[in-house]
Parts: structure tokens; C-alpha cells; sequence
């Protein structure tokens, strides 16, 4: 009796992970502040999902802020961009969310302390159905908006081509 007991336990809780989201992962995690005197701070990173089932993000948590939320960007009627908290982010099955300067982050609100450069730090995503997932997320408060969008690298290579030309006409010239 024990013994089909402790297997009925053993199977229940080897079922519950394939209730949780198992094809979640979260690729090129970054936060960042506006300012060293900054009281708050802002997450973003892509949340994908290989998984069959629909993955839904309902909290996010983390030591570094007094508050963690999960927020969006909305524009008002003057054009004003502003931000508010929302009860959670969708990560559809076989794809991908993500969360980018101007629309959805994680919000971190009453910073404990400054948020250095290359820092790292756990936040939790807590999903709907009550798992967690614990992403690791890089302090940059240099990234730029647009960082790796295509007409930035065509500039970089236009660039590199000129220093090239340069350079050959140095050699011929010695
Ligand atoms: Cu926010």
C-alpha cells in the first residue's frame, strides 16, 4: 500500500513538468537605467518557445527593485508615449515574444542600488500555470535603440570599404 502510494506520488510529480512551459528559453537578455541616479530600470530579451503549447508570462520577480512589473509602451491620444503594467505576455507555441525598447519590458521599480555595467541578475518569470523560469539578464546601459538593424551594419561596411582604399594607397605610396 506504501509502495503504490509513493508511486502514485513519484508519477504525479514527474506529469507536472509536462504541464509547464518546456520549450521556454530567453535569448540576449539586457537591462538598463537611464541614469546612475536612476530609481528605476527597465528588461528586455526575446522569450522563445519551441515547446507544443502556448507559454503565457504572468509576474516577473528579482532582488534588485523594491517592485518588478511586467509593462508595456501605449501611445495616448497626443502621441505621448507612456507606460503601463499589463497582467502578462504571451509567448505563442513554435514562437517567439519580444521584449524591446519602446513596447514590452520588464519593469523594475525602487532600484536597491546602481545598476553597473556588465552586471548580471536573475529575474523569475512566473507563467500562468504557476512554473518558473529564471532568466539571467546583462546590466547594458550602453545599447543603443536600433543596435544590429541593417542600415546600421550596410553604414559600417561602407565605412570599412573606404578604410581599405586608404590603406592600399599608403602601401603604394611606400
Ligand atoms: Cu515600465
Amino acid at each position: 500500500m506504501i509502495r503504490t502510494l509513493s508511486l502514485a506520488a513519484f508519477a504525479a510529480a514527474f506529469a507536472m513538468p509536462a504541464l509547464a512551459c518546456d520549450g521556454f528559453s530567453v535569448q540576449d537578455a539586457y537591462a538598463r537605467t537611464s541614469t546612475a541616479m536612476s530609481v528605476s530600470g527597465a528588461a528586455f530579451m526575446v522569450m522563445q518557445n519551441t515547446g507544443g503549447a502556448d507559454c503565457r508570462v504572468v509576474a516577473a520577480r528579482s532582488d534588485i527593485a523594491d517592485r518588478t512589473e511586467l509593462h508595456t509602451h501605449i501611445q495616448d491620444a497626443n502621441g505621448v508615449m507612456q507606460m503601463r503594467q499589463v497582467d502578462g505576455f504571451d509567448v505563442p507555441a513554435g514562437g517567439e515574444h519580444a521584449l524591446q525598447r519602446g513596447g514590452d519590458h520588464v519593469m523594475f521599480l525602487g532600484l536597491h542600488g546602481t545598476m553597473e555595467q556588465g552586471a548580471e541578475f536573475p529575474v523569475t518569470l512566473v507563467f500562468a500555470d504557476g512554473t518558473e523560469y529564471v532568466a539571467t539578464v546583462t546590466v547594458d546601459n550602453e545599447r543603443q535603440p536600433m543596435q544590429g538593424m541593417g542600415m546600421q551594419h550596410g553604414q559600417m561596411q561602407g565605412h570599412g570599404q573606404m578604410q581599405g582604399h586608404g590603406q592600399m594607397q599608403g602601401q603604394a605610396g611606400n
